[in-house]
């Protein structure tokens, strides 16, 4: 089939040349991966804040993809970036829905933001371009974008978790949140549990029904939802992982920690990491095992995250109260037992301390998938690999069932898990880490995105039923 274009829509668009740091955040990674293969449009929010935005996006041409970036308003940014979608929807998506702040303002805004995405997009999607929606953030956007008239297959990748329907419908609005998702052809979730949780609450809360196994009817609107595990580029991180001993900050690292074992921990500061709860689970293993003591060192790194938010204040006061208390109470001169940084570190950086860490500890509470658990496992070294210690509630342990599988919420287990890990023999380990990099070569990030858009330009049959309806679809909602 003749592809002219791949139009990406996501929050936030990752300029290739902006920050000269690399960004925190996963689908930046992943997307750059997917415009090395297709001819594209990036869409998004500039991440700034004008008094009065422009109607059209600003065009950054960069050859293969043309980057179009909108700016917000104050408001919008606070009800629909800060309030809606990282105030309830992040934490109902998550599990927490004591954490779930739902205000019909904020909801207002996230409505507003994604019609006028909707609108602006209107006229930059050409008649055969493939339409790829991305996160939380936008959910409305294809049924925005279909009021506006655009008939083009329309995807949706969900990069959080979807909860079980008793938990998203604790979400005030979250049945008008469902009727939206029959509006895209495609829509892929991290694991099968979520996609499953969606199709239970299109069921239950719309009376859909089922057609095979992925596809489901809802009223005259037919879905796909499918679990789509994403993956990294496994290649890029190995190679990075190769050549990372020369650098200064790895030789400054691998002097300061002299005949100790590492032990690392990589996550954006967000309280659905399990950032104070691992802190406490390492305190666990070091009172259980005190003969570790001063033999190991715990590195976590933690780059600061959506500061305006307050649940994620109150997270930073108690994770250095956390680090303080046990680095006071187990520390001794010269040996720290928790090294704790809020920097963002190149790939190059990060791939040479994954590699010289013999745990990785990816423990938290609820994940879509977690990239650095597959990031770790892929620049270890391949005759000495060190072991992945993952949470059972990560999408990632779904598919890396040869890491040693821990309950966060237990920390007596992920204490033992460290023992076990820091005692494995080196044969179990090759062993372990073989299997796992096998499933990361499976669903590498460049073999998942080619998948997805394959799956959505098969949607034919889709299309032209839509164009036929639209009319009363639009009626529907
Ligand atoms: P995130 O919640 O951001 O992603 P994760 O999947 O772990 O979580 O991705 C984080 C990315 O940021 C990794 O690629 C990591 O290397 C990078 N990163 C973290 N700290 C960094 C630092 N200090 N310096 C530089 N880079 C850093 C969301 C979902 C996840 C899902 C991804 C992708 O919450 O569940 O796996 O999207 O779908």
């Amino acid at each position: 089939m003749h592809l002219r274009r791949l139009v990406v829509i996501s929050n936030r668009v990752a300029l290739p040349d902006a920050a000269g740091k690399a960004a925190a955040g996963g689908l930046a990674v992943a997307l750059h991966e997917a415009f090395q293969a297709y001819q594209g449009l990036w869409f998004g929010w500039s991440g700034k804040v004008s008094a009065h935005p422009a109607a059209h996006p600003k065009i950054i041409d960069k050859g293969q993809v043309q980057y179009a970036v909108m700016d917000l308003t104050s408001l919008d940014r606070q009800e629909y970036y800060n309030g809606f979608a990282n105030r309830a929807l992040w934490p109902i998506m998550h599990y927490r829905i004591g954490l779930s702040e739902f205000s019909r303002a904020d909801y207002a805004g996230y409505l507003r933001v994604n019609r006028s995405f909707a609108s602006a997009l209107a006229h930059l999607i050409q008649p055969d371009d493939l339409v790829w929606v991305h996160d939380y953030h936008l959910i409305p956007l294809a049924s925005e974008l279909r009021a506006v008239g655009i008939i083009n297959p329309i995807g949706y990748f969900h990069h959080i978790p979807w909860p079980a329907p008793e938990v998203f419908g604790a979400l005030p609005g979250s049945t008008e949140l469902l009727r939206v998702i029959p509006d895209y052809d495609l829509v892929g979730v991290q694991t099968e549990r979520d996609a499953d949780n969606l199709r239970r609450s299109l069921v239950q809360e719309l009376g859909a029904i089922h057609r095979r196994a992925d596809l489901l009817d809802v009223g005259s609107r037919r879905v796909r939802i499918k679990s789509a595990p994403i993956g990294i580029d496994v290649n890029g991180l190995q190679q990075a992982a190769q050549r990372s001993g020369s650098g200064r900050l790895l030789k400054q690292t691998i002097a300061g920690l002299g005949s100790r074992q590492l032990i690392i921990g990589v996550d954006r500061l967000d309280y659905s990491k399990g950032i104070p709860e691992r802190m406490e689970a390492f305190e666990r293993f070091l009172v259980s095992h005190p003969e570790q003591r001063g033999r190991v060192t715990y590195l976590q790194i933690a780059p600061t995250s959506r500061s305006e938010v307050p649940e994620y204040a109150t997270l930073s006061r108690v994770v250095n109260e956390t680090l303080g208390r046990i680095n006071g109470s187990l520390g001794e001169p010269g040996w720290v037992p928790i090294h704790y940084v809020t920097s963002t570190y190149s790939r190059a950086i990060l791939a040479g301390l994954y590699r010289l860490a013999r745990v990785g500890l990816v423990t938290p509470m609820r994940d879509g998938m977690n990239l650095v658990a597959k990031e770790y496992v892929a620049a270890q070294d391949p005759q000495d690999p060190g072991v992945l210690i993952l949470s059972k509630f990560a999408g990632a342990a779904e598919e890396l069932t040869d890491a040693l599988i821990v309950n966060p919420n237990d920390k007596v287990e992920v204490a033992e898990a460290i023992q076990h890990a820091l005692h494995m023999s080196q044969e179990d380990r090759v062993a372990r880490w073989q299997a796992m990099l096998k499933v990361l070569w499976d669903s590498d990030v460049t073999r998942w995105a080619a998948a997805f858009i394959k799956d959505l330009a098969a949607n034919k049959a889709s299309r032209v039923r839509r164009s036929t309806g639209l009319k009363k679809e639009s009626n529907d909602r």
